[in-house]
């Protein structure tokens, strides 16, 4: 079982900020940004690549409402998904940072 699939099993604690059935939001172990949230489908899929437009659809409005949950909404956010080895993806569970709570600077490296 992967580490996220273990968080949404209960085995690994995790600092939720949002639930529903089919998602998880919780708080980044290791945070680059004053907020760094993680956005998981509690259904293993490996990456961006390979997720459904079904599921993306319902997840992208869980994570809108992960936002105004944490009023992300006015002053802005980023939103990244790494995708597979060059992407830098080090979990092989689809997860989405949802970063905030200061201007961001810009890099791609
Ligand atoms: P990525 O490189 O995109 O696969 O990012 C994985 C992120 O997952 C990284 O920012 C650290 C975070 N992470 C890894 N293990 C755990 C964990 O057990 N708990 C939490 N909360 N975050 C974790």
């Amino acid at each position: 079982m992967c580490i996220f699939c273990k968080i949404v099993a209960g085995e690994i604690p995790s600092n939720k900020v949002l639930e529903n059935d089919e998602f998880i939001a919780f708080h980044d172990i290791n945070p680059v940004a004053p907020v760094h949230i993680l956005i998981i489908p509690k259904k293993h899929v490996e990456n961006f690549q390979s997720v459904t437009p079904e599921l993306m659809a319902k997840m992208t409005s869980f994570i809108q409402d992960v936002a105004k949950e944490l009023c992300l909404d006015k002053n802005g956010y980023r939103l990244v998904t790494n995708n597979g080895k060059d992407g830098g993806q080090e979990v092989p569970h689809l997860h989405f940072h949802l970063l905030g709570g200061a201007k961001l600077k810009w890099t791609h490296l």
